[in-house]
Formats: C-alpha cells, sequence, structure tokens
C-alpha cells in the first residue's frame, strides 16, 4: 500500500496498486507541489514522487482541448462541472 501525499496541501490518500482510487482538492493559487509516498511500501519506495501542478480553470481546459480524440460532449461535462461548484 502506498499514501499520496503532498504535505505543503495537507492531503494524504492511501493507495492499492491494481485498485483506482480519487479525492477532491480545491487549490486557490496556481503552483507546483511535490510530495512522496510517505508509507514505507516496499522496494521502490525511496522513487516515488509526486508532482502535482496547479492551473487557472482556463488553461486547464485549453490543456484538455489540445487532445482531439476526447469527444467534445465529455469536455462540456467537465465544464459544467467547474461551473457549478
Ligand atoms: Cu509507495
Amino acid at each position: 500500500m502506498h499514501a499520496w501525499t503532498i504535505p505543503s496541501l495537507g492531503v494524504k490518500i492511501d493507495a492499492i496498486p491494481g485498485r483506482i482510487n480519487h479525492g477532491l482538492l480545491f487549490i486557490l493559487r496556481e503552483g507546483i507541489f511535490y510530495g512522496q509516498c510517505s508509507e514505507l511500501c516496499g522496494q521502490g519506495h525511496a522513487y516515488m514522487p509526486i508532482v502535482l501542478e496547479s492551473v487557472k480553470e482556463y488553461k486547464f481546459i485549453n490543456w484538455l482541448l489540445s487532445f482531439s480524440e476526447i469527444p467534445l460532449s465529455s469536455l462540456l461535462k467537465l465544464f459544467n462541472i467547474f461551473n457549478h461548484s
């Protein structure tokens, strides 16, 4: 088991290999945040750096639009989630 951790954001989420997990963060400023697995998980533990980049909503949408294979309907659903939260 791993522990996905970014201390400067105060977040730690358990992660089990082979299982999908999720969390929700609202970060109020842009930036790059660093973390590392905080569970002594095994042989590769020292090589599990975490980097999270926080960007403004429009930059994220533009980044998504750069992937032309994503259906427009999916992008619109995501955009609605941002606007109603
Ligand atoms: Cu780990």
